[in-house]
């Protein structure tokens, strides 16, 4: 058995539990509506309540920021969460497969559905990349197409099993009631429709999504916000290594 390493939430001093909490409430900015947050951090069991922002989000809502202070701790030795891990940079990334995998990995990406948001596929796949990282078309060992928004799950499943894709990415962004968890499965059914799943690595990612959540939906991983296009150039040269039963250590 670890230690316990209990933490909490840290604003002004280590441990006081200090948190900041922003939403919006369907009625007009002024002194009963700033109650009404105040009153809705406190049933969240917040201590020393703090309306700090309130502004006109739309006729009739508003938006608030609100401090408050949180009793709870958590265990942080006891927690468990799957993660996918960087190690190898872009040029040794790229003679790993050359030596390795002897081809180039095919893959497919999109944001799927009715979604239209293209500037997070974008971010990872583009050539010019991302905060500081190439996107997968720039790795040459990569054959790397991004198809764009709001591609139909039954032509991107199509699409992987005619070029036999080696990967494939899914990005959902617009999470209004849970649309990118039906969206997402949809398109892993097609998939399993065409006789498709098991011949590709299937990423999930988005804002609101995390590598629980994809395994959860039955992709082989998922990442959220803030991925760089080298965390997930090194989970695919990784797994493609694993599935020909090699490492990439
Ligand atoms: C730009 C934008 C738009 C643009 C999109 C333009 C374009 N070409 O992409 C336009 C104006 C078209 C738009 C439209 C809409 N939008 Co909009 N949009 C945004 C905005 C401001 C920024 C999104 C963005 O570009 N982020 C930057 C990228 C880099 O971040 P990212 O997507 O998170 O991607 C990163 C990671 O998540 C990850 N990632 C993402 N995908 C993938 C995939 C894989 C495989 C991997 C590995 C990683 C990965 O890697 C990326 C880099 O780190 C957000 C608000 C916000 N500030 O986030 C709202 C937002 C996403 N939009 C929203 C909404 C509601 C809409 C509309 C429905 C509005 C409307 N009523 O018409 C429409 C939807 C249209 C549609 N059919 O999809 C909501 C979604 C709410 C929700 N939870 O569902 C947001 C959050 C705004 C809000 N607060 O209400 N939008």
């Amino acid at each position: 058995m670890s230690e316990p390493l209990l933490i909490r939430p840290y604003g002004d001093r280590r441990d006081d539990g200090v948190v900041q909490l922003s939403f919006v409430l369907p009625v007009p900015a002024g002194e009963r509506a700033r109650e009404a947050a105040a009153e809705v951090a406190r049933r969240m069991g917040l201590g020393q309540v703090h309306v700090a922002a309130m502004e006109r989000a739309a006729d009739e809502y508003t938006f608030f920021v609100v401090y408050g202070r949180t009793p709870v701790a958590v265990d942080y030795a006891l927690l468990d969460a799957p993660e996918v891990v960087t190690r190898k940079g872009f040029d040794e990334l790229n003679e790993i497969v050359a030596r390795e995998v002897g081809r180039r990995i095919v893959v497919l990406g999109a944001c799927t559905g009715s979604d239209a948001h293209a500037v997070g596929i974008d971010a990872i796949m583009n050539m010019k990349g991302y905060a500081g990282d190439y996107g997968l078309e720039r790795y040459p060992m990569f054959d790397a197409r991004n198809l764009g928004a709001q591609v139909d799950n039954a032509t991107l499943a199509r699409l992987v099993k005619e070029r036999r894709a080696d990967a494939v990415l899914v990005s959902q962004v617009v999470t209004q009631r849970d649309v990118h968890k039906d969206n997402a499965r949809q398109f892993l059914d097609e998939l399993g429709r065409l006789g498709a799943r098991a011949q590709v690595i299937a990423i999930l990612g988005g804002p609101r999504l995390d590598h629980r959540t994809a395994l959860e939906l039955g992709y082989d991983a998922g990442f959220g916000p803030g991925t760089k296009p080298s965390d997930v150039a090194n989970y695919l040269v990784g797994e493609v290594l694993r599935r020909m039963g090699k490492s990439l250590h």
